[in-house]
């Protein structure tokens, strides 16, 4: 029987050889962005399903079109196990991505003009954490806290003080390029002060809380967390949001009818089955495995001049002020890198001189390296071949020959799902 793929190269080549281009990079070289991973077999098995054939605009049991014995099933089993993996009182599997996921949030909770207490870009917030460029930063009056230039401590002292006197109707914690564990409790506290809601974006550590590596937002009294669902969760690209039972009907209308038509049906078959892994001892392996990696990789470069951001990690990433360590920008860091066949992300850092497309640094993580199996002895490895290039960014044959020792590195890794 001539299989999909095989239909695929018969009848598209250009597609098939690009997709297979894309096998080959993903193979053959190391993957460094902290966002990003490499999925299960089964997950990329549900969204080439039948499933994408299916519309299911509402919720189960209360659908605009028929034909949802099964979608609803698949949708039941994704928020249930959703709920168990984050002990959350509702989950709506439904958003289309990370962005989508957080403008539910703010529009269904608040209204528009409102204040919300959020981190700056440039010190790790995301764009719909208010940044001036984004629709939710002309929507909503967003004040923005910084971090410590030196330490990357959140002044909560000053928190404090911006919260009593702007009296935000929501305070938000989490990143998406900070390195280090975020005091829920002291945001918790200071919300319940000036009667603000509680949020937490946990797109790019949701898969570190579910397998009880990182806290949990929602353990400390947060009235909302969201996150990704392909980062360190592994599951295919996607947002869920969580929160409580009393929330869950502004919630659900904010995602539908409020912003998306229908949902991805293919993609929520394949959280549920995302969720089930998630619960599995080699999963909380896993998210423990990432930060120990995180951690003796961050130490490999700090001790090959290279300048962390807030001085190290307490989590999955690190971002490495490459104009301070080797006198490059992130745009050139990115480059040289790319040529050895390590693919990291140039990176605003705190309160960046640089503009974002020649920014100071490149953020650095292990999520999809330890997918592969990576342990601490490999870390050490690509610390000193990222040491090394980044040192020596203009010659051609210590990054070719940097290159084949992480081919060869590799080769002892295979991707999950990927012959
Ligand atoms: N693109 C994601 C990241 O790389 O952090 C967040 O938007």
């Amino acid at each position: 029987m001539t299989s999909n793929l095989e239909y695929l190269e018969q009848n598209d080549p250009d597609v098939f050889k690009a997709l297979k281009g894309e096998e080959l990079r993903q193979t053959t070289g190391i993957e460094l962005i902290p966002s990003e991973n490499y999925t299960f077999p089964e997950v990329l098995a549900t969204l080439g399903s039948v499933f994408t054939n299916k519309y299911s605009e509402g919720y189960p049991g209360r659908r605009y079109y028929g034909g949802q014995e099964f979608t609803d099933q698949i949708e039941n089993l994704a928020r249930d196990r959703a709920k168990a993996v984050f002990r959350a009182e509702h989950a709506n599997v439904q958003p289309l991505s990370g962005s989508a996921m957080n403008q539910a949030v703010y529009l269904g909770l608040l209204e528009p003009g409102d204040t919300i207490l959020a981190m700056d870009l440039s010190h790790g917030g995301h764009l719909t954490h208010g940044a001036p460029v984004s629709h939710m930063g002309k929507l909503f009056n967003f004040i923005r806290y910084v971090t410590d230039p030196v330490d990357g401590s959140i002044d909560f002292d000053k928190v404090r003080g911006d919260a009593l006197r702007e009296r935000p109707k929501m305070i938000l914690a989490g990143y998406t390029s900070y390195p280090r564990e975020m005091d829920y409790e002291k945001f918790k506290s200071i919300a319940d002060e000036v009667g603000a809601l509680t949020m937490c974006d946990a797109s790019h550590y949701g898969g570190l809380v579910a397998g009880g590596a990182m806290k949990n937002p929602l353990d400390y009294g947060f009235d909302v967390m969201t996150t990704t669902t392909h980062k360190s969760l592994r599951g295919p690209r996607g947002g869920m949001i969580l929160c409580r039972k009393d929330l869950r009907s502004r919630i659900d209308k904010s995602v539908f009818p409020g912003l998306q038509g229908g949902p991805h049906m293919n993609a929520i078959a394949a959280i549920a089955v995302t969720l089930l892994k998630a619960q599995q001892d080699d999963f909380k392996v896993y998210a423990h495995q990432v930060l120990k990696n995180s951690k003796v990789l961050a130490e490999t470069l700090m001790a090959r001049q290279g300048k962390l951001i807030t001085g190290g990690t307490d989590n999955h990433m690190m971002v490495l002020n490459t104009v301070e360590s080797y006198g490059i920008d992130g745009k050139i860091a990115e480059e040289v890198l790319d040529q050895a066949a390590i693919t990291t992300n140039k990176q605003i850092i705190p309160d960046d001189p640089n503009p974002p497309l020649k920014p100071s640094g490149v953020r650095i993580g292990t999520p999809a390296a330890t997918t592969r199996g990576m342990l601490e002895a490999d870390m050490e490895k690509l610390g000193g071949w990222i040491a090394d290039c980044l040192s020596n960014p203009q010659d051609e044959n210590l990054l070719a020959s940097v290159r084949a020792e992480v081919e060869q590195l590799c080769r002892g890794f295979p991707v999950p799902g990927i012959e």
